[in-house]
């Protein structure tokens, strides 16, 4: 009895979704905990309630819905999930397609009229982006006890209003405690979101694990002066320091070489005046590498440098960590099965680690884990140009229907 993966439902649901918080030229917006993201949420979960699956949600607003096996939905389920929430320039697949890919594999299951002997469910986690309110991976590093609930709930967003507020006023809070879901193994779909499978020919990547995460605020404090009145050499110019540490976050990259990158995402002036030395600056650094020794040095030199560059002008700095994840490596065995799959399904296939952050860096530790991308168009993402097409997208589909239903003790041939 095979499995018959429905594409054109499945784009409907895609396009569907992305129509909340659609923007002006494409794409959407559809920040943690939001109107918007409520606004899927309630998209999503309908379509949990019309496949009639048990419908779940923690205190964190983490939500999740179970298909029964055999013995009903008691047994730790096989999970598939991803997020909802999207960063500011978001796409239509960041996420939405790991969630949606679930819900379609559930539904083409039912519709095969299998029995799996595991339960299967969907899930989708809070806030993973960290674009509103950070750390990222937070709803998902909430349910498997890496992060601390309260300390979660506390954290104020970008717009000042904290995790706990946010939560209430959309009404997201479920009644079951974190760490409520223990699944006997996760699988997450996930576009790549770089150009490694595009330049590489390759239609999907069975991914070893995600590389580790380091954000840093950097807050400077100097002086306001006149612009035109004050001698270079009484300044205490925030902006200066603020711009050496951009600067620098480029030669770390440039010096480490790949896979070390750096990004200065956010990075305000105050009081932000053309004709004003500014006082105050504050931006954000985020680096990234697959080692973590190698991820530790690229921190201490960005550090010192910051350090130094603040005492020449003068300037307060005050550091603060908004994420730090070390590397993590996925199930070599799930891992492997992905690939085996893959190369069993004549698909052309490699083995590669995630640039990116992923929900499923959280489960790693706590269960069979592993993810599997399909190529991004271009190699776009956190952009609304980001675009892969059905075509890319289904033999993803297909083999996380396959790995999942092996995993709940179902063996089916090929769709
Ligand atoms: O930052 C990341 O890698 C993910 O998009 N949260
Ligand atoms: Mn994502
Ligand atoms: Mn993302």
């Amino acid at each position: 009895m095979s499995v018959r993966i429905d594409i054109d439902r499945l784009s409907a649901r895609i396009a569907a979704l992305g129509r909340i918080g659609a923007l002006p030229g494409g794409g959407c917006k559809r920040l943690a905990l939001s109107p918007e993201d409520a606004e899927g949420r309630a998209l999503v979960t309908g379509w949990f309630r019309d496949l009639g699956l048990e419908l779940h949600s923690d205190q964190f607003g983490n939500t999740w819905a179970i298909r029964p096996g055999r013995g009903g939905t008691t047994a730790a389920p096989v999970l598939m999930g991803s997020h909802i929430d999207t960063v500011a320039t978001g796409g239509l697949y960041d996420g939405a397609l790991g969630v949606l890919a679930g819900i379609e594999v559930i539904e083409a299951v039912s519709e095969a009229g299998i029995e799996t002997e595991r339960p299967l469910a969907v899930a989708f986690f809070t806030n993973e982006e960290g674009a509103r309110f950070q750390p990222d991976m937070m709803g998902s590093g909430v349910a498997t006890g890496a992060l601390d609930l309260a300390a979660m709930l506390a954290q104020p967003g970008i717009d000042g209003m904290t995790v706990g507020e946010a939560l209430s006023r959309i009404g997201a809070a479920g009644p079951e405690p974190a760490g409520a879901l223990r699944p006997s193994c996760y699988l997450e779909l996930h576009i790549e979101q770089g150009p490694v499978l595009e330049r590489a020919g390759r239609a999907i990547g069975a991914v070893t694990g995600v590389q580790g995460i380091s954000w840093s605020e950097f807050t400077i404090e100097g002086a306001a002066a006149h612009a035109g009145t004050t001698p270079m050499d009484m300044r205490r110019d925030a902006g200066v320091v603020a711009a050496g540490i951009v600067a620098e976050a480029r030669a770390i990259a440039r010096d480490f070489g790949p896979p070390q990158v750096a990004t200065v995402g956010r990075l305000q002036f105050a009081p932000d005046i053309v004709n004003v030395v500014p006082e105050r600056a504050q931006l954000t650094v985020d680096l990234r590498n697959t080692d973590d020794a190698t991820l530790r040095a690229a921190e201490a030199r960005l550090a010192e440098r910051a350090r130094a560059l603040a005492e020449a002008e003068g300037c307060t700095l005050t550091q603060r960590s908004l994420a730090r994840f070390a590397p993590v490596g996925f199930d070599p065995d799930l891992v492997e099965e992905i690939a085996q799959a893959a190369a069993g399904a004549g698909l052309s296939g490699c083995k590669m680690p995630s640039g990116a952050g992923h929900d499923a860096q959280m489960f790693a530790p706590l269960c069979p884990t592993a993810m599997i991308f399909v190529p991004s168009q271009g190699g776009v993402s956190h952009n609304i140009r980001e675009y892969t097409s059905p075509a890319q997208i289904l033999p993803g589909v297909q083999l996380l229907a396959q790995v999942a239903l092996a995993r709940a003790g179902h063996r089916q041939d090929r769709t």
